[in-house]
């Protein structure tokens, strides 16, 4: 098949994923909200020793200093307060990892992620949510007439996924179990307890254990989505980001309203071109795009 006629098919697979995303959020009752681009603050995307992100994109306007996105976080969970419903966002992302990036295949330094919480979910209302999206998506994708021209036949998904602990992954796999177990897995499965960001809810009844969770594809693919219970109390937020050592004043309005009082939630976020590259089992993600943010790269237009 010509190049071209290839990018179309990819293309075109996304386009049946977006508009099968966004039929799914809504049968759900999930209220779709749109992105905001730029914030007081942002997702500071660690500390975490695994991170490559060089720096968070500032600008300043009109005497003000604004980030972009790296994610909605902190806008989801104001969101959840103000609506106290389920809410979804397509949400373009920044983030500025380093150029060996381009070596792992899934890193893109602008992507959109379908980002979504819900109030007072846990994190198995947030898994089951995940299982029938996949298995909608799939059935749904079997309709679609861009896989045949690609060749491939969309991946047929089982569900419920396994759940493993990151301990047990990384007693199996060493450190960086990820592609390994990826590689080793035939369906899609869940590794629950990640130390990270603050936002992340730590267990109250287990210290050191975190509500939190990601979605691994098989066949090396790697990192689906990323997710977790919420802190949505101020004084356990402030502890929390005093531990990580962030700079309060980028937070400050950010913690003014999680003073006011956040409502206890979850929710989780999985990359659109992730997604795509599974299904179309694309070598490099930069292939599912028709204008590649792969870092390293120049960009062309
Ligand atoms: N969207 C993710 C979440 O909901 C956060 C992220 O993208 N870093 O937890």
């Amino acid at each position: 098949m010509a190049d071209d006629a290839r990018l179309v098919g990819k293309l075109s697979v996304a386009s049946d994923v977006i508009s099968a995303t966004v039929e799914f959020f809504h049968e759900e009752g999930f209220i779709q909200l749109l992105p905001v681009l730029l914030g007081k603050s942002t997702d500071p995307l660690g500390p975490d020793p695994g991170s490559s992100v060089i720096k968070t994109a500032e600008i300043e306007y009109l005497g003000a200093q604004l980030r972009l996105m790296n994610s909605m976080i902190l806008h989801k969970q104001v969101a959840i307060k103000k609506l106290g419903k389920k809410i979804w966002i397509l949400s373009p992302n920044i983030r500025l990892e380093k150029g060996e990036r381009k070596s792992t295949k899934k890193h893109l330094f602008e992507f959109t992620q379908a980002d979504f919480e819900i109030p007072n979910a846990k994190k198995e209302d947030v898994w089951a949510l995940v299982e029938r999206y996949y298995k909608k998506l799939g059935k749904r994708l079997r309709k679609s007439e861009a896989f045949p021209a690609l060749g491939i036949e969309p991946f047929r998904f089982k569900t419920p996924f396994k759940v493993y602990e990151t301990h047990e992954l990384e007693e199996k796999f060493g450190a960086d179990w990820e592609i390994p177990a990826s590689l080793k897995a035939k369906q899609p499965f869940w590794a629950v307890c990640h130390k990270r960001e603050f936002y992340d809810k730590e267990d109250p009844a287990n210290p050191g254990h975190y509500l939190n969770y990601d979605l691994v594809y098989p066949l090396g693919f790697g990192e689906a989505l990323s997710g977790g219970e919420r802190e949505n109390e101020y004084k356990r937020i402030l502890e929390r980001m005093g531990r990580d050592r962030l700079g309060m004043d980028v937070y400050s309005a950010y913690l003014k309203e999680a003073e006011q009082g956040f409502l206890p939630s979850a929710g989780a976020g999985f990359g659109v071109e992730r997604l795509v590259r599974f299904l179309t089992q694309e070598e490099h993600i930069g292939g599912v795009q028709l204008f590649r943010r792969v870092p390293g790269e120049e960009i062309t237009i």
